[in-house]
């Protein structure tokens, strides 16, 4: 492709002129806002250890009462926008969200869509417009986008979960706020809207709003479907389940995609190139990540993000145990917009 012509190529006086009325030369900026066949994102290939940021977010617990915090989250900012940013990727908002026994986060509902994937402690709970949803290590809770949601704890130890939101793209529509609220009653249990599997409701009007009936996905029903498709698929390209939305049967929320991946014991699976940036956290046993520049050594609640179209080959090392995976990923939002892509990695 040609080179164009820089800003520096312009006089300074025309160049003055253009930015007293607005205006701005596209060409000294068309490769950069268009790169030639691939994007050149921002996120880079990064790995954020638990073991290194749990004392960390412990001494938050110290240092800054919940009342003071709302929400107690060190931010797994990407370096790549600056840290300032808090972004995972140009889309995700990754948080690490400390609740102390006794503590009670405040009731609150806003645009960006949020899930809880829970790293640690028992007895704590979410309560999403009514219903309870209790925390355990490796479940999946939903709050989408205008559900009131508080997180209230009734343990001994520490809670801590992984939080995933959409916040930097709806930051970027400036279409994000928060609307305080007061404290919810209970009005029953995930469970009591979750039917059975794979039966919901049958309208006799087609809903306008599709609503969410699935809020919580126990990491029990999760591993075991899993486990099941490793025995009854053996020959399945991955042992990988997305958590739906059963009323719709597409993801479970708008914007960002999850799911859980199993690497059998040895296994080294190649993903496809993808356009969308994807977030890895171990849910149990060990992975390396391997991608352009990093292998990322991942064991029990560490968490990464690689970028775009990065190569990416997950690698159990562990010869006797799986290993589980949470992913999130931009494909949801991508698919709407048909800008999502695969290419083959070479
Ligand atoms: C939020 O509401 C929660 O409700 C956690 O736990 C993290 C990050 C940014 C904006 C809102 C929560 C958040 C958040």
């Amino acid at each position: 492709m040609e080179e164009l012509a820089t800003l520096e190529d312009l006089p300074q006086e025309y160049r003055d002129n253009l930015e007293k009325l607005n205006l701005v030369p596209l060409w000294p900026s068309l490769r950069d806002v268009l790169p030639p066949e691939t994007p050149q994102p921002k996120t880079k290939p990064i790995l954020w250890p638990y073991d290194t940021l749990r004392p960390l977010l412990m001494q938050a617990g110290d240092l800054t009462p919940i009342e003071k915090a709302e929400r107690r989250v060190l931010v797994l900012a990407n370096p790549g926008h600056g840290l300032e940013n808090m972004r995972a990727s140009s889309v995700m908002y990754l948080g690490m969200q400390l609740l102390l026994p006794g503590e009670w986060a405040p009731s609150h509902r806003h645009t960006p869509n949020a899930v809880r994937m829970i790293v640690e402690g028992n007895n704590a709970y979410t309560t999403v417009n009514g219903q309870k949803c209790p925390m355990e290590r490796g479940d999946l809770i939903l709050t989408p986008t205008g559900m009131w949601h508080e997180h209230s704890h009734e343990g001994t130890e520490p809670v801590v979960w992984l939080d995933v939101l959409d916040l930097p793209l709806v930051y970027f529509m400036e279409a994000s706020y928060v609307q305080p609220g007061v404290h919810q009653n209970i009005q029953g249990t995930s469970a009591d809207t979750a039917y059975g599997p794979g039966i919901v409701p049958t309208p006799v009007f087609t809903r306008q709003n599709p609503h969410n009936p699935l809020l919580r996905f126990a990491w029990k029903d999760a591993r075991k479907a899993l486990e099941n498709m490793a025995v009854n698929q053996p020959d399945a390209e991955s042992i990988q389940v997305t958590y739906i939305n059963p009323e719709t049967g597409t993801d479970c929320q708008n914007i960002i995609g999850f799911s859980s991946l199993m690497l059998r014991p040895n296994e080294t699976l190649t993903l496809p190139l993808r356009s969308s940036a994807m977030v890895f956290h171990v849910i149990e046993g060990q992975a390396q990540v391997q991608t352009t520049g990093n292998n990322f050594d991942m064991t029990q609640s560490d968490t990464s993000c690689v970028p775009c179209f990065a190569p990416v080959t997950l690698v159990n090392k562990n010869g006797d145990k799986p290993t589980f995976i949470f992913i999130a990923d931009e494909s949801p939002l991508q698919k709407k917009l048909g800008l999502y892509s695969e290419r083959p990695n070479k």
